[in-house]
């Protein structure tokens, strides 16, 4: 359904027949919720999220696009998560063929001002959907439509906040062994220890090559998020702890011990198109009782 959310932004409610929802504002194309079909939330959203553009909201799936990280001339993470998406097919004032269903399209063309920071003209569309055991589906496809013949490059992130009852309780398996780039350590290049990964300070570390499954599991809920990606061979993991926490006015100072972000990326290589190629970036993000998942 659609409704007015935080100050009046609009937002799309995603249900599905045995209970879980989903809820994704049209700024930013920002998944802000995602609950199981008891009602649990299962994203983490800061209770101080700013909605007021140009600010991204803090929490939820902040989608990075056409970068990630802070470099050169772009806002820290691409400006597709500051700016108001369409409902495709559904021109506001958003009439009802989208009601009812356990899906949304969203749409993002560049503005003017977009062209003027990134010379480029892209389509960008978002599916948001429900699966039929409250999985969480989000599938990016991003198609250069330049007509002068240039291709463009791009690095993405589904940049995912995940709730969790205890960031000391958590363990993330899947990410042992490999490579990283720590941006606590000018992303320079190190190795992951040999078993899960678990955590006790701040943390900002961007894995290469990563497989398309990985666990996150919280003790204390005995609670498995299960994340699966196609086409984001990356992965990053972060989490502010109690100082930077408390540099962020749009994070509660106690809100790290309650988050973990791991991020389903494409960082380290950059994605070309050329005009009239498309990319498909797909994550998908299930919640299972631990007893099923440790290990496997
Ligand atoms: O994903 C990790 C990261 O790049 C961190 O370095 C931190 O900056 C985080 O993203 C949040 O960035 P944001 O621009 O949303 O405050």
């Amino acid at each position: 359904d659609f409704s007015k959310g935080i100050n009046g932004f609009d937002k799309v409610i995603l249900r599905e027949s045995r209970g879980s929802s989903a809820e994704v504002y049209l700024y930013g194309g920002h998944v802000t919720s995602w609950k199981n079909d008891h009602g649990e939330e299962l994203l983490f959203l800061s209770s101080k999220a700013a909605f007021k553009p140009p600010k991204a909201i803090r929490g939820g799936i902040p989608i990075c696009f056409p970068q990630f990280g802070s470099h050169g001339t772009l806002d820290q993470h691409g400006f597709a998560r500051n700016r108001i998406w369409a409902v495709e097919n559904d021109p506001p004032p958003f009439p009802t063929n989208t009601l009812n269903k356990a899906f949304v399209d969203l749409i993002l063309n560049p503005s003017e001002e977009d062209t003027k920071i990134w010379p480029h003209s892209f389509e960008f569309r978002l599916r948001v959907a429900l699966g039929p055991g409250g999985d969480l589906m989000l599938t990016s496809r991003i198609r250069n439509t330049n007509s002068d013949g240039k291709p463009f490059s791009f690095t993405f992130a589904y940049h995912t906040y995940f709730s969790v009852s205890d960031i000391s309780e958590v363990r993330v398996e899947g990410l042992e062994t490999l490579d990283y780039l720590d941006n606590l350590q000018n992303k320079e290049r190190f190795t992951e220890q040999g078993d899960a990964l678990t955590f006790e300070s701040e943390v900002d570390k961007i894995y290469l090559s990563t497989p398309t499954k990985i666990a996150i599991i919280d003790h204390e809920k005995k609670r498995t998020f299960v994340l699966r990606k196609d086409g984001l061979p990356d992965a990053v993991v972060w989490n502010p702890w109690d100082k930077k926490a408390k540099a962020m006015a749009d994070f509660g100072d106690d809100e790290y011990k309650h988050m973990l972000c791991v991020e389903a990326a494409a960082i380290e290589k950059t994605i070309t198109l050329k005009p009239g190629e498309e990319w498909k970036g797909r994550l998908e993000l299930s919640a299972v009782p631990s007893s099923y998942c440790s290990g496997q």
